[in-house]
């Protein structure tokens, strides 16, 4: 039987592609680059050794129909090295998108460290930012109910400062031993391998009921802040209380906390469900697009100081990981900005092997006793060690601090540098110029320390209920009907009774009104006695700073508008509102019933980015309906039409239409109100978009 030699000749030999940006990467060739790597100005393929391949289409075989041959060594190395492509994901936030960046220091910290970082303003310090979800896989979608990470590493001067945090300045638990019960109860449950990325589960309820310290981190948790619409517009919070370290060994207390420019705004609940099966990518691609487009995420980077006295009259214990520091108690101080600004090369290199640790500190900072930062000391170098191989982690180009490193480990696996000389130890008298300690190097804050010995759970950290309630009471009356919603979707997924009452009665510590909605919305007749408490919530004054409503800017910027229109819509129309919105900094996308180009009235041909169906209203901030009458016809019977308005209307968002466009909202059910304007009115329509029309809320959804 005659044989055919299956070649890729008809593949393009070079793709003009814009090219990425190399810098900061390892060159692929790293040989002597010598002629056989270079054919008719095309580079030659090779195998991991250098030798140029002649056939990447097929096996070497024992005959053209026969059995394959031990002796492909191409073969074997490119099977072989596929099939160890994967390493371990992260244990806790597997699921994450990243960005480098730069800090700039716009005042000083001089009088209360030495860390450069913190006191040469106007020093431009490179960075990488990994956002993440803590509960699901690396597979998972972008949008469940969850804390996000937020994780900085600054590549200092003096060496790496790895600020890693969350969206939320509270933590589940006080103390690092419960860490593994907290992950284990949240994550899948081990028998059935599911829920995904979902606290809506017993287990997880289970632990949380009997563990009275998470109640504060739960009403953050149920709370919008868990549903961020973008990454760029979520806080980050170094949570723990870390310490600064001046030239005269004085020593301050210092909370970490990152402000968006982009103020703060999160999804409604309905949406990001939705949105995590028309666009598991969601925040992954929001980044992507926006840095691309040269809108670059920033957020300010601020801090709370105090001292030991200060700390001493808070009437909580600032050790305390399920606490914060009201801003009216330690007001903010802006100290620099964070900017984002260029994509990574590759996700893998860069992003899968990002290795945060907070133990990375520039000398002038240091730790506190918080027990939960405590053992976060150990835990990230000791997962790295799995996750990453071995201990030469720290020379994977991300990794790498940009200032030399010299000392005298050596060896392991995958060791990349080669050290000179004889010598691998200090003190020695044979190398001279070898590295030696120094007295700019870290230093520890001089802490006294006392007291008995012993696994004490410190009186100060009893109070589980004060800030839970202060909290709740801080937020607008939608976002208390938010957290009162989710408490119940959450707990309504809960099969054992007994775990839904003990919830509902750590509520009723934290708020009686809370606690009925929830219990009634559950279905129980008399809600369970409260829990038992020796140390039940005081009265704080309301913190408004802890709102997502109240504190999100008056702006469109860095939001998107969804345009629908189909072939015939009026073009003064289209092009005028397509002008207001670009004007208000926002992105619009041009939705159509299909790609390619549609034709509006003047004949012009209008770019299509989406086609209808795969482009729900649910990827914008507001939606804009400009269609002719007799497409509105044919869009009537299209379900994706109808639930386009339906759900924008559904999601609070503003809508704007023409004489075509309210055929469509009257067939979807829409009532008219403040949120819904015509399209020739533009400046309303801005106007409601920058927000979201909360008095629509309860005429759509029974609320708890
Ligand atoms: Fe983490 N955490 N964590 N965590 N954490 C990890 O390290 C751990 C905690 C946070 O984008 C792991 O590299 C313990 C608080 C972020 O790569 C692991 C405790 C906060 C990231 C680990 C905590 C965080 C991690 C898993 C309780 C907010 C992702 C993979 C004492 C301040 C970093 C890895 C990235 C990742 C342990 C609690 C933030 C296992 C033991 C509190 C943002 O080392």
């Amino acid at each position: 039987m005659a044989t055919k030699k299956s070649t890729a000749a008809s593949l393009p030999t070079k793709v003009a592609a814009a090219k990425p940006d190399r810098s900061g990467e390892l060159p692929t060739d790293v040989g002597n680059g010598g002629e056989l790597h270079q054919h008719d100005g095309v580079t030659a393929l090779t195998t991991n050794h250098g030798v140029a391949i002649g056939d990447d289409q097929n096996s070497l075989r024992a005959h053209p129909r026969g059995p394959t041959l031990l002796e492909d060594f191409i073969l074997r190395e490119k099977i072989t090295h596929f099939d160890h492509e994967r390493i371990p994901e992260r244990i806790v936030h597997a699921r994450g998108t990243a960005a480098h960046g730069v800090f700039e220091l716009t005042a000083s910290l001089e009088k209360y460290t030495t860390a450069k970082i913190l006191t040469e303003v106007g020093e431009q310090t490179p960075l990488f930012t990994r956002f993440s979800t803590v509960a699901g896989g690396a597979g998972s979608s972008d949008t469940p109910r969850d804390v996000r990470g937020f994780a900085v590493k600054m590549y200092t001067k003096e060496g790496n400062w790895d600020l890693v945090g969350n969206n939320i300045p509270v933590f589940f638990i006080q103390d690092a031993i419960k860490f593994p019960d907290l992950i284990h109860a949240v994550k899948m449950e081990p028998d059935r391998g599911f829920p995904q990325a979902a606290s809506a589960h017993d287990t997880f309820w289970d632990f949380i009921s009997l563990t009275p310290e998470s109640m504060h981190m739960i009403m953050w948790a149920m709370s919008d802040r868990t549903l961020p619409r973008s990454l760029r517009m979520m806080e980050g919070f170094g949570i723990h209380t870390f310490r600064l370290l001046n030239a005269k060994g004085e020593s301050t207390f210092v909370k970490f906390h990152w402000r968006p420019s982009l103020g703060l705004q999160s999804t409604l609940w309905d949406e990001a469900v939705k949105i995590a099966g028309a666009d598991p990518d969601f925040h992954r691609r929001d980044m992507f697009e926006n840095i691309s487009a040269g809108n670059f995420p920033a957020w300010d980077l601020a801090v709370q100081l105090f001292t030991e006295d200060d700390a001493a009259a808070f009437p909580f214990d600032h050790l305390d990981s399920t606490k914060l520091i009201p801003e009216e108690l330690v007001p903010l101080k802006v100290i620099g900005r964070m900017t984002l600004n260029r994509w990574p090369n590759n996700f893998f290199a860069e992003t899968e092997q990002v290795a945060f640790c907070p133990t990375h500190l520039p000398p002038g900072i240091d730790f506190s006793n918080d027990p939960l930062l405590q053992g976060r000391l150990h835990s990230y170098l000791d997962t790295q060690l799995s996750r990453l191989g071995g201990t030469n982690f720290h020379q994977i180009p991300i990794n790498a601090a940009k200032v030399p490193v010299n000392n005298n480990q050596r060896d392991g696996h995958m060791q990349m540098n080669q050290p000179v000389g004889r010598v691998a130890y200090e003190p020695n008298s044979l190398m001279v110029d070898g590295p030696r300690e120094t007295a700019k190097g870290f230093r520890s804050v001089a802490a006294e320390e006392g007291g008995t010995r012993g696994r004490i759970r410190s009186e100060t950290f009893a109070d589980h209920y004060s800030q839970a309630r202060q909290f709740f009471l801080s937020q607008t009356a939608p976002e208390q009907t938010h957290i009162a919603a989710a408490l119940v979707f959450e707990l309504s997924k809960v099969e054992h009774p007994h775990i839904r009452a003990a919830m509902v009665a750590h509520l009723r510590q934290i708020d009686e009104t809370l606690a009925q909605r929830v219990g009634s919305a559950l279905g129980m007749k008399t809600l369970p006695a409260p829990a038992p408490t020796g140390t039940p919530a005081e009265a704080r004054p309301p913190s408004p700073a802890l709102q997502i409503i109240g504190n999100m800017k008056d702006t469109l910027e860095g939001r998107a508008v969804g345009v629908l229109v189909a072939d015939g819509s009026d073009a003064a129309l289209v092009n005028d509102l397509l002008g207001a919105i670009s004007k208000a900094g926002a992105a619009f996308k041009i939705i159509a019933p299909h790609v390619g180009e549609v034709m509006l009235s003047d004949k012009s041909a209008l770019q299509v980015d989406g086609q209808l169906a795969g482009t729900p209203s649910i990827m914008f901030d507001a939606v804009a309906i400009i269609v002719s009458s007799a497409q509105a016809a044919v869009l009537l019977k299209e379900a994706a039409a109808i639930d386009f308005v339906r759900d924008a209307f559904g999601h609070l968002k503003a809508i704007a239409h023409d004489a075509g466009g309210q055929a469509l909202l009257e067939k979807a059910g829409v009532e008219p109100d403040a949120g819904v304007v015509s399209a020739a009115d533009k400046a309303a329509f801005i106007a409601a978009a920058k927000t979201r029309q909360w008095e629509r809320e309860a005429k759509v959804r029974n609320l708890p």
